[in-house]
Order: structure tokens, then sequence, then C-alpha cells
């Protein structure tokens, strides 16, 4: 069983994505574990501030190192490694898939705001991930694609027939045009070759 903690101040974000088809039968069937933390629970004092203004000035609130630190003091385990989810991170692809989703467990921080105290960086990240050359409003719809990403290549969570086809594609084979019935569509027809049972010329036709 995979773990995965999350570290957000939106948790609310994450239910509708994990509570869905594959993501939550692979919660329900015990191959992942996710764990949603909000983090400003972790803040100190009656207010539990988690951002301050930014030393030195300039526009915008920073995330201060407290409620991070202390958040992965009280929930990261040994080995576990610690992805902070920012622009100017190595970009994710199918490859950081496959490697993130050899990990025993992982920890995601989402920031938000302007940006966070560098010094959470220095002291707590082991790897920073990018999913693609655009800044959002958060790092939490990039923890969701990639746990999506790497959650179906855990064993298990497809089905072994589209797991099969997965080892073919990886290998950049086997993408081909899909179709389905009715042969004619609106007089969309789908190629005669694949209606005529002959296999090998089938797969020819696929290649
Ligand atoms: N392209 C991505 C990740 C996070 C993000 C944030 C510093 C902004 C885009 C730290 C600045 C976090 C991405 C939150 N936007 N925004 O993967």
């Amino acid at each position: 069983m995979m773990k995965i903690d999350i570290l957000t101040l939106f948790p609310g974000m994450f239910k509708g994505p994990f509570e869905e088809s594959i993501i939550k039968r692979a919660v329900e069937n015990g191959i992942l574990d996710i764990r949603i933390h909000n983090f400003r629970e972790f803040a100190p004092g009656r207010h539990h501030h988690v951002d301050d203004y930014s030393y030195g000035g300039g526009e915008g609130m920073v995330l201060k190192c407290e409620p991070v630190f202390n958040a992965v003091e009280a929930l990261k385990e040994p080995g576990q490694k610690l992805i902070f989810l920012t622009p100017q991170g190595r970009k994710f692809n199918q490859a950081v898939a496959g490697e993130l989703a050899a990990e025993k467990s992982l920890m995601f921080f989402c920031g938000h705001y302007e940006g966070f105290d560098e010094r959470l960086r220095e002291a707590l990240a082991d790897d920073e991930i990018s999913i693609g050359d655009y800044v959002l409003t958060g790092g939490e719809l990039p923890a969701m694609v990639i746990v999506d990403a790497l959650a179906r290549r855990l064993p298990g969570v497809l089905g072994s027939a589209a797991a099969a086809h997965e080892d073919s594609f990886s290998e950049g084979l086997l993408e081909y045009p899909h179709y389905t019935r009715p042969a004619d569509f609106r007089g969309l027809k789908v190629p005669e070759v694949l209606l005529n049972g002959n296999h090998a010329e089938i797969r020819r036709w696929r290649l």
C-alpha cells in the first residue's frame, strides 16, 4: 500500500477528484492511502496565522515557516519524500510518474499566496515538481494531477487489459485510433478493415 500525505490550506478541493472513479477504487482496495492535512491546524496562536508580510516589502503575503515545519515534524515518517509543488520545479512527465509510483510513501506540500518562506524549501524539500510552465493559485491542482498519474501506475489499480495496453503504450507501440459501435454514425464510418475480422490486417493497419 502506498501512502500519500498532502499538506494544504484547502482540503475541500480534494474531495471531488479523490472520491470518484479509479482513485476511489484504489483507496477502497487498499492500494492507496491518501491523507489530506490542513496545515493551518499546526499554526500556533488563537488565530492560526499561516501567512505574513514579506521582509523587504513587496506585494502579497508569504507562507510562514512554523505551521509547515510543525506539520512536517508531526506527520513525516522516515524515508518519506517531501515534494514541493511550484512553477520552478522539475517538469512532471510520465517518467517522473513512474519514479514516484515506485516510492513507499510521499508527502506533497501545496503552497499558496505569492509564495512561501525560502527556509521551507532549504530545510524541508526533498524534491520540487512543476506540472507545466504556468502559474496557478496553489499547488492543489498539481498535487491532484500527480497523484492521478502515479496512482494508475500502481499494480492492481487498472484492470489487467488496461494495464497490458499501458505496457505497450509506454514502449511507444500500441497507440492507434479506437472505434466502437455503431459502424456508421450519421454517415461517419468506422474503417472497413476493422470490421472484416482479419486480425493480421488489423494489426498492420494499427501500426
Ligand atoms: N506549474 C504550479 C505549481 C504551483 C503553483 C505556488 C510558489 C506559487 C503552478 C509556490 C508560487 C507555489 C505548477 C502555487 N502554480 N502555484 O506546477
